[in-house]
């Protein structure tokens, strides 16, 4: 389990006058003055925790899912057919994006970006339950999902934000990991100084809400030193209308 220190080590957060609210929640503040809480202590449910006090932004769950429950997910997602090699225009140039990626929607809900159409794809039976478990758990509808396949560390994707218009202003992004523990690095967007980094490990869920995809932006850097694959779903409520 990441400590309170290593996941803010570095970025400017300090402890604020010790304050606790509950057995766990600790204030912290930034060098801005900006008050958010963080909870640590309890490795069965979560880890840490980054607050816009009092609605909760981020939310990182290590264990969320069973050992067993995270091996029989993946080993059914990484033997699915249909992951696919896209191409982004990058200044008049063609690139492969660097993993393979593909989507599901529950009613045919579509997503463009930077040019891909994604064909939507029913989910399939190993992930309607737990579709279902994580949209009751953080009380959102969630209906869409995003896969991405990184194929070893050689994959990563680019600094970004959720913020498609059809995922209306302060979206919930619930974004389970499964196989290889990459590191994810998310960062504020108009001060790159503040930022954290969590370890996405197998079977863990980060749940990013509040006003996390308007003032935070986020990446999976390349790692020379992992040869694993890794699938990560990306849960999103998308409205149609
Ligand atoms: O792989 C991850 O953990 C992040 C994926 C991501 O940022 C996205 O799908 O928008």
């Amino acid at each position: 389990m990441a400590s309170y220190a290593q996941a803010f080590n570095g970025s400017g957060w300090r402890s604020f006058g010790g304050s606790m609210i509950g057995d766990a929640w600790q204030r912290t503040e930034d060098e801005a003055g900006h008050s958010q809480l963080c909870l640590f202590n309890d490795p069965k449910k979560i880890d840490v925790a980054l607050l816009d006090y009092p609605e909760p932004a981020i939310r990182h769950f290590p264990n969320y899912l069973s050992p067993r429950e995270a091996d029989d997910l993946f080993s059914a997602l990484l033997g699915l057919h249909g992951w696919r090699q896209d191409c982004i225009n990058i200044y008049g140039k063609v690139h492969p994006l660097p993993r393979l990626h593909r989507w599901f929607a529950e009613s045919g809900e579509s997503y463009s970006w930077s040019g891909i159409e994604m064909r939507p794809e029913p989910f399939p039976v190993s992930l309607q339950e737990i579709l279902a478990r994580v949209s009751s758990e953080n009380n959102v509808k969630f209906n869409t999902a995003l896969g991405n396949l990184y194929r070893d560390g050689k994959d990563s994707v680019a600094w970004h934000s959720d913020d498609e218009p059809g995922l209306g202003p302060n979206p919930t992004i619930a974004s389970l990991s499964l196989g290889a523990t990459r590191r994810f690095l998310i960062r504020k967007k108009n001060q790159h100084k503040q930022s954290m980094t969590f370890n996405l490990s197998h079977g863990s869920l980060l749940v990013m809400s509040g006003s996390t995809q308007v003032e935070w932006e986020h990446c999976i850097p390349k790692s020379a030193s992992c040869a694993e694959a890794r699938i990560n779903l990306t849960f999103r409520a998308i409205n149609q209308s």
